[in-house]
């Protein structure tokens, strides 16, 4: 017997929400592919990145956004936060993803006030479900009158994304609208995401300030004999933090390339070649956010 479907819903679902709560972790998993960097560290996502689900019901088109961030000193912390207000505006939803396992501090009550402001329907995604110590739980079930809905899952494992779809489609508008070509899966260029798989493995092994520093460029991508060759420069802001990212006799550099090489020769399933460099230019983040 054939499905019965409805009308065609289609429109952009915004996910909201501090650092580190598993916002990017929750896009790769409703899309089913690694389209966004993830890391332990805050502010790891800098640019908001669309992740794309096409099925018969419509075209839900995810937004990830960086964590809305309480320090304003820094420039990049501003332009973060400013790129979360802009997303903010012109949607059919927000996903506001909560860490019940953290304590609730003065990032998470600002990301709250921008919610007050925003009339579409607002689901309420309690993450990390899969740990058992959830003492901040209580504090987010609390809330829920504010929400249109809530679900608990945890994105790492993969627990209810499904329903999370099902619900998101309940709630989403009823339009033909394709935003993007079906069975496309995100908006970044393949440059950006190699560029962006290269900032995660800097983030993961570099210390505090440093990954902070930096960012990255793929100049080349490139057909030779049987390899890939990718040329990429990591630009930092500092000639200290390039001595870092460098490391003894280039060993920090070396590591870098290496655990970036092979995800990507497992995902490309082929041989690459990584040229990586890095250049001190203290002026990256206007050139380039
Ligand atoms: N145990 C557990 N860990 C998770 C889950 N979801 C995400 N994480 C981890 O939480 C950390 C942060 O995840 P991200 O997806 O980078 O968080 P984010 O909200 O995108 O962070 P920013 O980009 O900095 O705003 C990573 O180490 C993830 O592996 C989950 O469901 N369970
Ligand atoms: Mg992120």
């Amino acid at each position: 017997m054939k499905k019965i479907i409805g009308p065609k819903k289609s429109g952009f679902v915004v996910m909201v929400g501090r650092s580190n709560v598993g916002k990017s972790t929750l896009l790769n998993a409703l899309v089913g592919s690694k389209i966004a960097i993830t890391s332990p560290k805050a502010q790891t996502t800098r640019v908001p990145i669309h992740g794309i689900v096409s099925r018969e019901e419509g075209q839900i088109v995810f937004v990830d956004t960086p964590g809305v961030f309480t320090h304003m000193h820094d420039s990049l912390s501003k332009r973060l936060t400013h790129s979360v207000s802009e997303s903010l505006q012109d949607i059919d939803m927000v996903l506001y993803v909560v860490d019940p396992t953290r304590e609730i501090g003065d990032e998470e009550k600002a990301v709250l006030r921008l919610l007050d402001h925003v009339t579409c329907p607002k689901i309420l995604v309690v993450n990390k479900i899969d740990i058992y110590r959830k003492p901040f739980y209580d504090f987010f079930m609390d809330l829920k009158d504010k929400f249109t809905d809530v679900i608990e899952i945890s994105a790492k494992q993969g627990t209810h994304i499904q329903s999370l779809i099902e619900m998101i489609y309940t709630y989403l508008p009823e339009s033909e609208e394709l935003f993007y070509p079906e069975g496309q899966l995100t908006n970044i260029s393949n440059e950006r995401w190699l560029a962006e798989l290269i900032r995660e493995k800097l983030f993961l092994r570099l210390r505090q300030e440093v990954p902070y520093s930096v960012h990255v460029e793929v100049e080349t991508v490139e057909e030779r004999e049987k390899v890939l060759y990718i040329k990429a420069t990591i630009y930092t802001t500092d000639d200290r933090y390039q001595g870092m990212i460098i490391g003894k006799g280039g060993r920090g550099i070396r590591e870098i390339g290496q655990s970036t090489r092979k995800e990507l020769e497992a995902v490309m399933d082929r041989q690459i070649y990584l040229d990586l460099n890095v250049e001190v230019n203290p002026h990256w983040a206007e050139q380039y956010l």
